[in-house]
């Protein structure tokens, strides 16, 4: 491989890899830095086509990008350094987190099944770290567990970890040190061992995301890492709705999409529009016989999903986490239930004391088109901009657009889905049919509650 690689960005742009190190051929690999993209910082980098090797089928890491290697005596040799980045979570919205080179999460790493990997691990963070690869079956001593099969890598130091990927799969890296600071402040990368034969598991669209959890007070732009299950901003690959770009297929075209998880609870990863099947998990593949239908999956701490589905459905389907709280950026969870309340000269009184005091949730919890200030560096709650109006999301939230016709490595957002005509829902003013009453029950009295609680607290 040569010393420096370029790569084509989602944008179009052609992007050259940084060089940390240029010693040569005998010295360390070159450690490519995050693509950047111009206008569009963090935005996916298009699939990197293996430039040597056994050829596979590139996957594509939503809004992150592949990391180039250097093939040396038949060893693919990676650089990945640990270091403090900035990630912007979504335009507005910027972290300071740790990752590597240069972004969080770190590059996804691309093999195949029989290939020997070197991977050198340059540690730039203040303290020691390790990497543990996830899933692979490997020389205990490479596992990368601080303490237990290796010092920690200090501060400034380079450790390399050598082993054959022998088995084809999703899987993923992450430290083995300090392990809650470190994940929680986004220390992770997937890692995906292509079949041998290519013709096995063969799709035509295969992406790739970790779920991550930040804890970021509104206004701050570093996590809380000692939050242990009240975190306020739920990532896929460290970005948020409306940061987070499209998954792309072509009507027809065979999906897959594998799924991490590196966060402190449970995701149920959900796909509208399709039955897809979980066809792979961190543990292999699962045999044909074995699998059910399913439109969500749960994916468990520590664990990953590989679905697969045939896009034989046209439009733009949400694909998202379902735990509702999980598709909201940053907000006041201690907020009482306030439907029905009647703040009808309640708020005046209070305006007295606190001016600016709003009133919200007697009508429900929607903030549609509210327009209220927000702290610096700050995402609104519930936003996002679809062609029928607010789509009240954030979070773990992101569109699959399904379209017929394109090229087959064509993954640019197609924009909105243009519905054929009559088939959207719409307001109807004609005659009724009549909307029965669940038996034994009356209509509801207009709803009326005793006292009216200020939210108290901001931030979680
Ligand atoms: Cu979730």
């Amino acid at each position: 491989m040569t010393t420096r690689r370029a790569f084509l960005g989602a944008g179009g742009t052609l992007v050259g890899a940084a060089a940390v190190s240029r010693a040569g051929a005998a010295g360390l690999p070159e450690a490519p830095y995050a693509p950047t993209h111009g206008a569009a910082p963090g935005a996916t980098a298009a699939p990197l086509a293996p430039p040597n090797g056994r050829p596979y089928h590139p996957v594509v890491t939503l809004n992150g990008w592949s990391l180039p290697w250097r093939m040396k005596d038949g060893v693919k040799e990676f650089h990945l350094v640990a270091e403090p980045v900035v990630r912007e979570l979504a335009p507005g919205m910027q972290a300071n987190l740790w990752g590597y080179n240069g972004q969080s999460p770190g590059p996804t790493i691309e093999v195949v099944e029989g290939d020997r990997v070197r991977i050198f691990v340059t540690n730039k963070l203040p303290e020691h770290t390790s990497v543990h690869w996830h899933g692979q079956i490997l020389p205990c001593g490479m596992d990368g567990v601080t303490g237990l099969t290796q010092p920690g890598i200090a501060p400034g130091k380079t450790f390399m970890y050598e082993f054959v990927a022998r088995h084809a799969g999703t899987f993923m890296y992450h430290p083995h040190a300090d392990e809650m600071q470190q994940m929680a402040m986004g220390m992770m990368g997937s890692w995906v061992t292509h079949p041998k034969d290519p013709r096995q598991h063969a799709v035509e669209r295969d992406y790739v995301m970790l779920l991550g959890a930040f804890d970021i007070e509104p206004g701050s732009y570093t996590p809380r890492t000692n939050t242990m299950l009240d975190f306020n901003l739920w990532t896929m690959n460290s970005r948020v709705f409306p940061g987070l770009d499209p998954m792309v297929a072509r009507l027809g075209d065979r999906v897959r999409i594998r799924v991490g998880n590196l966060t402190m609870t449970n995701h149920p990863i959900h796909l509208h529009g399709h039955r897809f099947e979980v066809a792979c998990t961190d543990g292999g593949w699962v045999r044909p016989e074995a699998r059910w239908p399913e439109v969500s999956v749960d994916v468990g701490v520590g664990q990953m999903r590989a679905i697969e589905f045939v896009a034989d459905n046209p439009g733009d389907w949400a694909f998202h986490c379902h735990k509702s709280h999980h598709t909201m950026n940053a907000m006041g969870h201690e907020v009482p239930n306030l439907i029905g309340v009647d703040h009808r000269g309640v708020a005046e009184k209070i305006n007295d004391l606190i001016p600016g005091y709003m009133v919200m949730g007697d009508k429900g919890g929607s903030m549609g088109d509210m327009q209220m200030p927000l702290p610096e560096n700050t995402l609104p709650m519930m936003t996002g901009r679809g062609p029928f109006g607010n789509l009240e999301m954030g979070g773990m939230f992101t569109v699959l657009k399904v379209r017929e016709g394109l090229a087959r490595g064509d993954y640019r957002d197609p924009g909105w889905y243009r519905h054929p005509a009559g088939t959207v829902a719409r307001e109807w003013s004609g005659e009724l049919p009549p909307a029965a009453q669940a038996p034994g029950t009356v209509a509801a009295p207009a709803q009326g509650a005793a006292s009216v609680r200020k939210p108290q607290k901001h931030g979680h």
